[in-house]
């Protein structure tokens, strides 16, 4: 082993050991960030062969086409998650061939041909060969207009052709147009579902996986200080996306994790308010859902704040019952606990409370490469995965809106803040306010 791969196995396992730590633990205290390759911050090729690997013990025989389907954002070209899960794969156009049962050559990544022209534009690409090859992992790169003819011959020794990502509205199915020209051609050949595999895959987070998400976290936590400043009577939403924005691009994020929520008065009653376009007054409250994305992974954190500086009674009381609701789930986060009963339970506080009609979303979701990430919700809870817990109350009539988000990684011994940054009850954001923002 290399002195390179030693450091590397080393902190993978130093990460292990240190991630079922105890709770309430420092920034300084994080698990190490694995090796990343830049740029393009991803892990060491041979970390998503062995996910390929791993998919194809699962398929066992015929062939998988896996296309990239990433799309293009404010901050350029993002990978799809599916795709970039198994391959680490950055490039747009980009096709992923698995065939388990072949003797030799199992996996194929195929790219769009070069185009000189389009190159002036947006930045030269390599040619196939061995540097290309050890870079990504490969074995076999080959041209996308080989793909037809490569799944024609692999199908045909192994006649059925999986649907690896689940079946989305948004993503058109590249894959079953294919595998409908290849059936064309080859009767007897069967497309089957791999149903909730990749799903279930990409939600048991590695560990160097989780110290990819801890960072997000903590650059993101980084962007809540930088904008505390910008929270005050008479402050713009938009100073304060800002403010975090720049903080965050600063610490090697790439963009945000999802469109930046900063929504003040009626805008915090507003679920995805997109416009950050407001001024904020004494009295309101400031609902904050932002965070980064780091490596392509994601955090996803909401806190609300009262723009004087304390909250008012009847804010109070809306507040402490949300945070009741997402401590109530929080002590039933295990492996083992299904995402459904922790929501039951987090909406009885809220209904109990007498705000039934007002909490109008679900509890939460996974987090992983993306921010709505992968997962099989209808099944336990393992440890590795990490859930969102957000409850929320709205109340348009009053201008009143609460939401506290944090991001919970599942432990044996229960469920652990990744977001332990920020202040969560009221009193501590009031001495997190009055310590950070402009006096
Ligand atoms: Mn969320």
């Amino acid at each position: 082993m290399s002195y390179r791969g030693f450091r590397a196995l080393s902190a993978v396992l130093a990460s292990v050991f240190t991630l079922f730590a105890e709770p309430g633990r420092a920034a300084d205290a994080d698990p190490a960030l694995p090796a990343l390759v830049e740029p393009g911050q991803t892990e060491a090729p041979a970390v998503y062969a062995a996910r390929r690997a791993a998919l194809m013990k699962e398929m066992g025989e015929g062939v998988a086409v896996i296309y990239a389907q990433g799309s293009e954002d404010g901050d350029g070209y993002r990978q799809g998650s599916d795709f970039y899960y198994l391959t680490g794969v950055q490039e747009e156009g980009a096709v992923l061939v698995l065939a388990p049962k072949e003797r030799t050559y199992r996996e194929f990544l195929l790219l769009p041909a070069r185009d000189v022209e389009a190159e002036r534009w947006t930045g030269a690409r390599e040619s196939i060969g061995g540097a290309l090859r050890a870079r990504y992992g490969f074995e076999k790169i080959y041209r996308t207009n080989r793909l037809l003819d490569l799944t024609l011959g692999l199908a045909g020794r192994s006649p059925v052709l999986w649907q690896v990502s689940r079946p989305s509205a948004d993503a058109k199915p590249l894959d079953i147009e294919l595998y409908g020209q290849v059936g064309g051609r080859l009767p007897g050949v069967s497309v089957r579902s791999m149903g909730w595999t990749l799903d279930r895959m990409r939600s048991r987070h590695s560990a160097a996986e989780i110290a990819l998400m801890q960072k997000a976290v903590r650059i993101s936590e980084a962007g809540f200080v930088a904008a505390a400043p910008e929270i005050r009577p008479e402050g713009f939403e938009g100073a304060v996306e800002a403010e975090a924005e720049r903080v965050w691009k600063s610490a090697g994020a790439r963009r945000p994790a999802y469109a930046s929520i900063v929504g003040s008065g009626p805008n915090s009653t507003i679920l995805h308010y997109p416009r950050s376009e407001r001024t904020m007054h004494a009295g309101e409250l400031l609902v904050i859902d932002m965070a980064a994305e780091y490596a392509h992974y994601a955090a996803d954190i909401t806190r609300t704040f009262p723009v004087s500086g304390h909250f008012s009674a009847e804010q109070r009381a809306v507040y402490d019952t949300v945070l009741k609701a997402q401590q109530t789930a929080m002590a039933l986060v295990k492996p083992g606990a299904y995402v459904e009963d922790l929501d039951r339970a987090a909406r009885k506080v809220i209904e109990d409370a007498g705000y039934g009609d007002y909490f109008i979303h679900g509890l939460g979701h996974f987090v992983g490469l993306d921010v709505h990430d992968a997962g099989a919700y209808h099944e336990p809870l393992q440890a590795g995965m990490v859930i969102t817990l957000e409850p929320g109350i709205y109340i348009p009539e009053r201008n009143l809106g609460v939401r506290i988000e944090d991001d919970v990684l599942v432990t044996p011994a229960g469920g652990r803040y990744l977001t332990d940054g920020l202040p969560r009850d009221a009193e501590a954001v009031e001495a997190w306010l009055a310590a950070h923002r402009r006096q």
